[in-house]
C-alpha cells in the first residue's frame, strides 16, 4: 500500500493560548466526517505543547516541537530535551530549520546530533535541508542539500528510514516565492537517490517540500513523484488553508 503523504504545520514563533485553541478546534471541526487524505502534524512553540496534547489527544492530528536539544539532560540553560517532548506526547521534532541554521548558528553536525537524539527516544526528526539564493545562483543547490543530508545519514546510520526530510529552499521561506513543482521535484529526486544509496527502502522516507507551500500551490507540488508532503509555514496558521492543503494531498 502506498504511504500517505504527511502535512506538517510549522507555526514558528506565533500563537497564543486563545489563538491556538480557536485554530485547532476549527481544524478538528473541518476534519469531521471524512477520512483525512494525509497524515497531519502541528509543530508548536514548546510552551504550547501541553495545550496541543490536551486538544489533539485521540484526534487524527499529531503534534511536535520545532527544535530539540542535542543533549540528553543537564546544564544547558534554555534547552528542551527529547524526554520532555515525549512527556507531552510529541511525535515529531523539526531539526535544522534554516531559521535555526541562519540565526542560531546550527551546523550540519549539530542538526545531525539533534536528529540522532530524537530518534533514540522514538521522536521522529523532521530534518530540514535547503540552499540559499546565492548558493542556487552559484549552481551549488545539489551539493548543499547533499552535504546537509549526508551529515544526518552519517550520524543516524541504518535508522535513516525513520527520519522525515524536508526540502526548504531558503529563498522560498516566508518570502511568498515558491519553487516550481519541477524545481522542487528535481531536488527531491536528488535526495531520494542519496537515500537509496544509504538504505534499501528509500521510499519509506517522507521527503516534504517546505517554503511558502499554500492552498493555491499545494496540489501541483504534491503531485510530483518524490514530494511526499509539506512543511507548512504561514498557511498552517489558518484552518481553512491547512485543511485545503491536506485535501490536496490525495
Ligand atoms: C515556510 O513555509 O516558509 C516554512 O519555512 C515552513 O517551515
Amino acid at each position: 500500500t502506498k504511504m500517505k503523504k504527511l502535512i506538517a504545520g510549522n507555526w514558528k514563533m506565533n500563537g497564543s493560548l486563545a489563538a491556538n485553541e480557536a485554530l485547532v478546534k476549527a481544524m478538528l471541526e473541518g476534519l469531521q466526517g471524512a477520512e483525512p487524505a494525509a497524515d497531519m502534524a502541528l509543530c508548536a512553540p514548546a510552551p504550547y505543547l501541553a495545550q496541543l496534547q490536551s486538544l489533539l489527544q485521540g484526534s487524527p492530528i499529531a503534534w511536535g516541537a520545532q527544535d530539540v536539544s542535542a543533549h540528553e539532560q543537564g546544564a544547558y540553560t534554555g534547552e528542551v530535551s527529547v524526554a520532555m517532548l515525549k512527556e507531552f506526547g510529541c511525535r515529531y521534532a523539526i531539526v535544522g530549520h534554516s531559521e535555526r541554521r541562519q540565526y542560531h548558528g546550527e551546523t550540519d553536525e549539530v542538526v545531525a546530533a539533534k536528529a540522532q537524539r530524537a530518534l533514540a527516544a522514538g521522536v521522529t526528526p523532521i530534518v530540514c535541508v535547503g540552499e540559499t539564493l546565492a548558493q542556487r545562483e552559484a549552481g551549488e543547490t545539489e551539493a548543499v542539500v547533499k552535504r546537509q543530508l549526508a551529515a544526518a545519514i552519517h550520524t543516524v546510520g541504518h535508522c535513516i528510514t525513520e527520519i522525515v526530510v524536508a526540502y526548504e529552499p531558503v529563498w522560498a521561506i516566508g518570502t511568498g516565492k515558491t519553487a516550481t513543482p519541477e524545481m522542487a521535484q528535481a531536488v527531491h529526486a536528488v535526495l531520494r537517490a542519496q537515500l537509496a544509496a544509504a538504505t534499501t527502502h528509500p521510499k519509506r522516507v517522507h521527503i516534504l517540500y517546505g517554503g511558502s507551500m499554500n492552498a493555491a500551490n499545494a496540489a501541483s507540488l504534491l503531485a510530483q513523484p518524490d514530494i511526499d508532503g509539506g512543511l507548512i509555514g504561514g498557511a498552517s496558521l489558518k484552518a481553512a488553508d491547512f485543511l485545503q492543503i491536506v485535501a490536496s494531498a490525495r
